[in-house]
């Protein structure tokens, strides 16, 4: 039986509407699900991927859940509809966007999950926040940790507000 509830880090973005807003009422969300024991400052960041569009605001959180993986992507997802998020491209825009970046030291590859997140050490909008909260949190797949990842990249693009 499982006796412990599972460690989880988020990362969450917006770049349409309200973007503080729609971040304020995704964490009131997730704390239904997650107990939130950190949560990272909020940071303007130069969108990545597709460039055409919108600054984001990103952040990180982490908490504990009794949610599995699966239920917990679930949730997440029910979150973005509920908030207005429609079907688009990848990379597109998006009124909110809520991914699992790490569960435990879990790793998963399914065809509509990967944990770690599968692009988590390539995005300073993901890792400045995640080290803001966990520097010494470890990425199972490489063994490094955030911090360490963080040390790779260029922090050009991300920009801390208040
Ligand atoms: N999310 C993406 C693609 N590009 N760029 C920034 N700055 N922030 C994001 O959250 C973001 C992105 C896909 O999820
Ligand atoms: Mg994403
Ligand atoms: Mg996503």
């Amino acid at each position: 039986m499982q006796v412990t509830a599972h460690t989880v880090y988020l990362a969450l973005g917006s770049n349409l509407g309200d973007r503080r807003n729609n971040l304020t009422t995704a964490l009131q969300r997730l704390r239904e699900v997650i107990e939130l024991q950190s949560i990272s400052s909020v940071y303007e960041t130069e969108p990545v991927g597709y460039l055409d569009q919108p600054h984001f605001l990103n952040m990180a959180c982490c908490g504990k859940t009794w949610l599995t993986a699966e239920e917990l992507l679930q949730y997440v997802k029910s979150i973005e509809v509920a908030l207005g998020r429609k079907p688009s491209f990848r990379n597109a825009p998006r009124a909110i966007d809520i991914d699992i970046l790490l569960y435990d030291d879990l790793r998963l590859q399914q065809e509509h999950l990967t944990i770690p997140h599968p692009r988590m050490a390539e995005r300073a909008f993901v890792l400045i926040p995640l080290v803001e909260i966990s520097p010494h949190v470890v990425d199972p797949v490489s063994g490094h940790t955030a911090e360490e990842l963080l040390c790779y990249l260029s922090q050009q693009g991300v920009k801390k507000i208040v």
